[in-house]
Order: structure tokens, then C-alpha cells, then sequence
């Protein structure tokens, strides 16, 4: 239905920002690992299980805010259930991160604990915030911070470097460039991601990709679509974005349905939240 082996999401920077970060991982004390609330699985790459062992780990999920929160409590109980317990904000508004930041200034490693028993003062935390592009984990650094230190902008690729940022007298993170998989033997995973915004819009398939979100919103929020645009949902995908294009008097030469705006519009509306709140990950 979909092809998305056509996508080459994993242009040659990442592979050299995969290098940089790996080197400043030597000069962290633990890890911050930023995942979309809305896909709670798919979003965290193999790649950081690799890279991180033997640290302290924090997990973030981002953009709670757009996520199913009924299916989103549901994944949160069973990474609980794991003994994993991760923070998840709406990473936008300013009071999220108020336990964080004690939470992170609170943790201790093996070297705090010698530091302790020697009587010395607590060396600063210092963390390195990872996970895939457009997460939020700039915008993270920001809430922390309490005021715009890192840049953010709702595109994959900000980030290119990794510079470190002060966040308080106790605690430095890094920021970083944001990577995934070179490799996804389940195309769905990819396919989400993309959807998410972690891909470049110029090399995606937006027919391929749009014809996967209108599946999965056909399937489980079908009321969504309904409430949304004022459609039935009979017919083929291509018919539905003509309906959806026809409602939305998105036309071309005046009276034939414009089926390509139509997928882009709801691409971004799904992505902005304006079809409500939609996880694409199940279960
Ligand atoms: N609704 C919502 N939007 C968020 C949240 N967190 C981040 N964003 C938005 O997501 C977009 C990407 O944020 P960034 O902080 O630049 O993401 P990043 O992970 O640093 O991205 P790269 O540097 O490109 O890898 C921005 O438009 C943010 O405003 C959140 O919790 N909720
Ligand atoms: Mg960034």
C-alpha cells in the first residue's frame, strides 16, 4: 500500500554526529533520552541502547500534549511495569521541568558517591540530551533553562553541533543533533517517524506517507476525520482526500479537487494537533 524503502532518511551527517556524540558521551555523567509521547516505542532508535550503557538514563517522552491519553497512560504503566519511570511533558510550557531540574542536580553517580565520602563538593552534573530529529530535544534544554539557549525550529535538522549548555549552577547538558536508524527492518517504524516530522519533507513519499496516516486514522480515529472535515469515509484514500479536498475547497482550476493540498493540509494538521489527539503507536 505504502513504500517507504524509497526514503533515504539517513543522510551522511548523521553518521558523522553519531561519531561527535559517542566522543562527548566520555564526558557525561548520564543521558537524556527524548522520545514523542505519540509513538512511545518507535521513537527511541536502537542506537541509543548501543551508545549509552553503562550511564545514568532519564527518559523524556515530548509532545504529551498531542499524544492519546488514554493509550499514552496505558504505555507509560508499561514502561513503569519495567522499572523504567520517565518524565513526559507539554515541553512548550515553562513550568514543565520544575522536578526535572531538581531531579537531574539529585542524581548520583559512582564518582559523586567517592566525591561524598571524601568530603569534597559535588563536581557539576553534566548530560547529553539524544534522541531522533524534531523531538524536542532543544526546546527541552530551553524549559530547563528558562530561556531560549538552544535553537528550536519545527524542522528536522536544526541542531548540526553540540554545544554545551549551562542550565543551572549544578547542571550542563549538551545539546545534540538529533539521529535515526540507518536501518529500519520494520518499515512501519520509519513510516511513523516520518509522519511525526523526524524526516525532511523534500525527500518524502507524501503520497505513499499520507495514504499510511489516512490508514491509520480510518482504523482508530475515525471520528476525528468525521468531526474534522464533514466527510464520509467510503471510498479509496485518493477519493477520501478528494472529499476531504472538496470540503475544504482546496480546488484546482476552480472546480477539480486539489488531492495533493488536501494530504499536505492534513499531514500538518495531524502534526499540529488539530485533528486532535492522535498516538501511532498502539497498545
Ligand atoms: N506541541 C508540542 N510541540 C513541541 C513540544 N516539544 C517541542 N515541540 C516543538 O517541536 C519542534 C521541534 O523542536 P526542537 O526542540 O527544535 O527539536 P529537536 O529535537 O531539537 O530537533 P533537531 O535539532 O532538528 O533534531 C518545535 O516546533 C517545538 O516547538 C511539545 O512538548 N509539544
Ligand atoms: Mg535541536
Amino acid at each position: 500500500m505504502y513504500n517507504i524503502n524509497e526514503i533515504n532518511w539517513f543522510p551522511g551527517h548523521m553518521k558523522k554526529a553519531l561519531g561527535k556524540i559517542t566522543e562527548k558521551l566520555k564526558q557525561c555523567d548520564g543521558v537524556i533520552e527524548i522520545g514523542d509521547a505519540r509513538a512511545p516505542y518507535s521513537s527511541f532508535p536502537d542506537y541509543l541502547d548501543k551508545i549509552t550503557q553503562n550511564k545514568v538514563k532519564v527518559y523524556v517522552f515530548s509532545k504529551a500534549d498531542l499524544a492519546d491519553q488514554v493509550l499514552f497512560s496505558k504505555q507509560l504503566e508499561k514502561y513503569k511495569a519495567k522499572g523504567i519511570e520517565p518524565f513526559s511533558f507539554d515541553l512548550r510550557d515553562p513550568n514543565a521541568s520544575k522536578g526535572m531540574l531538581k531531579y537531574l542536580a539529585n542524581v548520583r553517580t559512582s564518582q559523586d558517591q567517592r566525591f561524598l565520602r571524601l568530603g569534597f563538593p559535588l563536581p557539576i552534573k553534566r548530560f547529553i540530551v539524544l534522541g531522533i530529529p524534531n523531538v524536542g530535544k532543544s526546546t527541552f534544554i530551553n524549559c530547563l533553562a528558562g530561556k531560549k539557549k538552544a535553537a528550536v525550529e519545527n524542522k528536522p535538522g536544526k541542531t548540526r553541533s553540540e554545544p554545551l549548555i549551562k542550565i543551572s549552577s549544578q547542571v550542563e547538558i549538551f545539546d545534540a543533533p538529533g539521529i535515526l536508524e540507518p536501518n529500519y527492518e520494520n518499515k512501519n517504524v520509519i513510516a511513523k517517524l516520518a509522519l511525526l516530522g523526524s524526516v525532511k519533507m523534500e525527500i518524502l513519499p507524501i503520497v505513499a506517507l499520507t495514504d499510511y496516516l489516512l490508514d491509520i486514522l480510518i482504523t482508530r480515529y475515525p471520528k476525528n476525520l468525521i468531526d474534522r472535515y464533514q466527510i464520509d469515509l467510503s471510498g479509496t484514500y485518493e477519493e477520501i482526500y478528494s472529499k476531504i479536498a472538496l470540503s475544504r475547497k482546496l480546488l484546482i482550476s476552480g472546480s477539480k479537487p486539489d488531492t495533493s493540498r488536501a494530504r499536505n493540509m492534513v499531514l500538518t494538521e495531524f502534526r499540529s494537533g488539530q485533528l486532535g489527539r492522535i498516538s501511532l503507536d498502539e497498545e
